[in-house]
């Protein structure tokens, strides 16, 4: 569980690393699972609805980007989203009862993997309330070297940027004047795991060390939290993780920018960022 301290850190800052939330067990099936989508994604040579690919990606030197979806792929993805340690302390953020939205696997390979830059998930999708959340369990040690995600501190209580760029979306924050100012780097050990506020600015450099960073991103809402871009029922029933369903969505005010038109290629953040001028964290 959560300590009290560790609460008011979230609500204040936005975001938390808590270390080995995982056992042993647990990380090492994850590893193994995700070191077989890896030798899997040798045969493949374009994105599909599970592999986004590496721009250099090849059979040889296998490079993938990201599984999409991967509770879908693997039982221990999705034993993974469900797993006692992280659902209680979820609910102690944003319960009772909880709800998952988009789940997904962001890989960077040794010496390369993509820089993910500033954006606030808010932007990808608003809700009739921001009690929503992300948690990324580190499949491996996530270091500075291997870029680490960096946080900006309390932006989740601030304004939310424009993530357009002529009019269509392009899932970062465009202005060319951007400056995130004070960055925390979220350094945690394998087994551990972050914890994000929708709305908190964040970003991770590319890989420049020898170790893979492969982190799955689960996010979290709570029960009376709507997607504004739409629900089916049936597709919110099937959602619920904990808790029963409620139609009486809670409608607090928080800044709103509908994630419309999408870029022709918007099959994860990496496409959706190909099209944004302005890159900083790929300079890094
Ligand atoms: O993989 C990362 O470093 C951050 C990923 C992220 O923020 C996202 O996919 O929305």
């Amino acid at each position: 569980m959560l300590s009290k301290e560790q609460i008011d850190f979230y609500h204040e800052n936005g975001y938390l690393v808590v270390e080995d939330v995982l056992s042993a067990d647990e990380l090492a099936a994850l590893q193994r699972v995700t070191d077989e989508f890896v030798e899997r994604s040798r045969h493949i040579s374009q994105h599909n609805e599970v592999f986004d690919l590496e721009p250099n990606h090849s059979a040889e030197r296998p490079r993938l980007r990201r599984i999409k979806n991967p509770i879908a792929q693997n039982e221990v993805y999705d034993q993974t989203l469900r797993h006692p340690g992280i659902l209680d302390r979820v609910e102690q953020l944003i319960g009772p009862g909880l709800r998952r939205q988009n789940t997904k696997l962001n890989m960077k390979e040794p010496d390369h993997g993509s820089a993910v830059e500033w954006h606030q998930d808010w932007a990808f999708y608003p809700h009739t309330n921001d009690d929503v959340l992300a948690v990324g369990v580190c499949i491996d040690d996530m270091t500075e070297e291997n870029g680490c995600m960096l946080m900006v501190p309390g932006s989740h209580k601030g304004e939310l940027y424009s993530h357009h760029e002529n009019g269509v979306f392009v899932g970062a924050v465009s202005d060319p004047d951007f400056e995130p100012g004070e960055t925390a780097k979220c350094l945690v050990r394998a087994g551990g795991i972050t914890i994000h506020h929708a709305r908190t600015l964040h970003a991770s450099t590319p890989n420049h060390s020898a170790n893979p960073r492969r982190l799955l991103l689960f996010e979290y809402c709570s029960l009376d939290s709507w997607p504004l871009l739409g629900a089916s029922f049936d597709d919110y029933c099937a959602s619920i993780l904990r808790g029963e369903p409620s139609v009486r969505p809670r409608v607090a005010v928080a800044p709103v920018i509908i994630p419309l038109p999408k870029p022709e290629n918007a099959g994860s953040i990496f496409e959706i960022q190909e099209s944004l001028r302005r890159k900083e964290m790929a300079q890094h």
